[in-house]
């Protein structure tokens, strides 16, 4: 079988003809030709033509030490000569697993101490549900099985992952959100608050969980989940009000606090989890993309002591992956996590680089298309406006996101567009420069995106 194609229409035609993409318009593909991605270093990715692209996205959010990292390579090589494989079921563990599990208790807020392995985020948020109505049955409380989350939530693509999420789009595609799942509002204050002081919008956002609690009957709801920065929605930055409120009335109705940190975690925001960004408490936490920088897929919930003291005396827990804890992945993120700590990466991305690229992405906020700016750490959003002024909004929303993002590809800068909202993600390593770099590729394709819808 010949694996080796030798030119990138060659490529192009193999692709087309037998590689179905996520989350991707098959016909438009198919009339454009797929970009070929062959290697990688630092914050840099090259392309079948020779193309040098500084990746703005680390990936998909989750490259953080960048590409091409020797250590995290040297450990897998290793790990897979000594094994490849073993499975975490049947009273066995392997060195690397049970290694990782006590790093993250080392490294996860205080009272974390048990993490239970998948291998992408959505396969954990899956878990996620299957622990909750666990613990809910063990607790005696069998009727609490609804789990609300938010509009624009991402929380992955199985099944279960598109009903915690609330993006309408996934949701029509299918009879979903399946009963059981309910979302509230995103705290997306630029769009939906008008002049409203921030940290009165996010009580107000917050209050929302109250209300739908209160419409379903508090004794029927089980949990609440949510990204401390909605991501995959647009970079929403809650005020600093919000996730304070939203852990209050999760206390005052007994309900379980979740946080997907699956972007968020492992530095993104300046601090090792969102939450502590934000100053909140989950009981459980989804982590999967920056706990092995990407370099293998892998994932984890880390649960809070009371709900392990619950579950832990009733029984088996029927839930599991063949991968649970594979070895050479849980090796790579043991790692990783390890080079991100030694290295002090979040604490430069708190101190140094996060206010660094920060001050620059405002300095967008004078241009004409950007309305808004938002962001932390190394993660940021602009939201390209029709007029900035009025806050009048293009008509169709994602169609200027769209032209940008295209400028953005001839001008082998990646960032990704939600709706009218450019995002920025790249690999914490980033330095100065390679900062400067991508606000002067970025503003460029600001500029051509304002001359084409004819804002400037
Ligand atoms: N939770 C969050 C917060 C995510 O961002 C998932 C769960 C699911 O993880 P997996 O590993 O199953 O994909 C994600 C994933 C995008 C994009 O276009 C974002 C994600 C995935 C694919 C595309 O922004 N986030």
């Amino acid at each position: 079988m010949n694996l080796v194609f030798n030119s990138t229409s060659e490529w192009q035609r193999e692709d087309r003809d037998h590689h179905l993409h996520p989350f991707t318009d098959i016909a438009q593909l198919n009339a454009k030709g797929v970009r070929v991605i062959t290697h990688g270093e630092g914050v840099y990715i090259w392309d079948s033509e020779g193309n040098k692209i500084i990746d703005g996205m680390a990936g998909l959010w989750c490259v953080n030490l960048g590409y091409g990292r020797k250590e995290l390579i040297e450990v897998a090589t290793k790990q897979m000569s000594e094994l490849a494989f073993y499975n975490t079921f049947f009273m066995t563990t392997t060195t690397p697993a049970t290694a990782l599990a006590s790093l993250l208790a080392e490294v996860t807020p205080e009272g974390m101490n048990h993490v239970f392995y998948g291998c992408s985020g959505s396969e954990s948020n899956d878990t996620v549900v299957r622990l909750v109505w666990r613990y809910w049955d063990v607790k005696g409380e069998p009727k609490r099985k609804t789990i609300i989350g938010r509009n624009n939530g991402y929380h992955g693509s199985t099944v279960i992952g598109a009903c915690l999420g609330g993006m309408g789009g996934m949701h029509k595609q299918g009879p979903l959100p399946y009963p059981g799942f309910a979302h509230i509002d995103q705290p997306h204050w630029y769009i939906n608050a008008g002049d409203m002081d921030p940290d009165e919008y996010g009580l107000l956002a917050a209050r929302q969980l109250e209300d739908k609690i209160l419409e379903l009957g508090p004794d029927t709801v089980a949990a609440f989940i949510g990204e401390p920065i909605q991501g995959a929605g647009g970079v929403v930055v809650p005020p600093d009000s919000y996730w304070p409120e939203i852990q209050r009335i999760c206390r005052k109705y007994g309900i379980l606090l979740i946080s997907d940190e699956v972007i968020c975690g492992f530095g993104r925001t300046g601090e090792w989890f969102g939450c502590q960004s934000f100053g909140f408490e989950p009981d459980m936490m989804t982590m999967a993309k920056g706990m092995s920088s990407g370099y293998q897929p892998i994932s984890g919930v880390m649960v809070r002591q009371h709900i392990v003291d619950a579950i832990a005396p009733t029984g088996e827990f029927y839930h599991g992956y063949t991968y649970s804890g594979h070895p050479v992945a849980t090796a790579v993120a043991h790692a990783n996590i390890s080079i991100l700590r030694d290295e002090g990466v979040i604490e430069r991305v708190k101190k140094d680089i996060g206010p660094y690229f920060q001050a620059k992405v405002r300095e967008l906020g004078d241009h004409p298309l950007v309305g808004n700016v938002r962001g932390r750490g190394l993660i940021a959003g602009m939201e390209l406006m029709k007029n900035k002024k009025t806050r009048e909004r293009f008509d169709p929303v994602g169609k200027t996101g769209l032209i940008c993002r295209n400028h953005c590809f001839e001008n082998n800068i990646i960032m990704r567009a939600t709706g009218d909202a450019m995002l920025l993600s790249p690999p914490l390593v980033i330095s100065r420069d390679e900062v400067d770099e991508l606000f002067e590729k970025a503003k460029m394709c600001l500029d051509m995106t304002a001359r084409d819808v004819g804002v400037i």
